[in-house]
């Protein structure tokens, strides 16, 4: 499939799985789910017309992997990135001893004062690897990356996801745990 069609799509459904279901007359099932074929019906209805080929090939090779089905294949999620309340049914896991936040420079200030905060998304997300941080970082301006002590926050209760595509997720970094690197 042509690379521009590939992002039409993609952002298409990640507008509507993540933060406007409704207005293409959806409801998110726990989990984020959604039946195939009710969102294929419901795109025909807009007029945005996919047909469950594009749909399999946009899944499978989505850059980020944002979006997964279920195993029969008759349900799709975005497997993050939320702003509606959804209960994504991730269980929690042990992080990795330290994870990495790519911001932009102007907020790291208010970052190291006040904490990570989610702002309009259901979570806190954190990388594995400072280059995905620094590419995540680029998004808000000059990218500046923030070290995590998780294994300490772990230690301390707080809790750890990990999203079907590697995205960690947390509620919120307290400035202690914090390290501009
Ligand atoms: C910042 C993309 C000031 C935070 C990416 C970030 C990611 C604060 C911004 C995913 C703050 C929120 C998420 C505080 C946090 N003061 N600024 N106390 N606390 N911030 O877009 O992490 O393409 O909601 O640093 O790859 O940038 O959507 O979060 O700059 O995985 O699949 O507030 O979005 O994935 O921005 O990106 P965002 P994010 P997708």
């Amino acid at each position: 499939m042509d690379k521009n069609r590939l992002v039409k799509i993609s952002k298409y459904l990640s507008y509507h799985l993540r933060h406007h279901p409704d207005e293409i007359g959806l409801e998110l099932a726990p989990g984020g789910w959604v039946k195939v074929a009710d969102l294929l019906a419901a795109c025909q209805n807009r007029n945005f017309l996919i047909s469950p080929t594009e749909l399999a090939t946009v899944v499978a090779n989505n850059d980020k992997k944002r979006f997964s089905f279920n195993d029969d294949g008759s349900l799709i999620r975005a497997n993050q990135g939320h702003s509606i309340p959804v209960d994504l049914q991730l269980n929690p896991v042990i992080p990795p001893e330290v994870l990495y936040h790519g911001t932009g420079r102007g907020a790291v200030e208010s970052i190291l004062k006040t904490g990570l905060q989610k702002m309009s998304r259901h979570h806190v997300h954190l990388s594995a690897n400072q280059e995905t941080a620094r590419t995540v970082g680029m998004r808000h301006g000059s990218p500046v990356v923030l070290e995590i002590n998780a294994a300490a926050m772990y230690q301390a209760g707080y809790q750890f996801y990990c999203s079907e595509n590697g995205v960690w997720l947390t509620d919120f970094v307290p400035p202690e745990y914090l390290k501009n690197l």
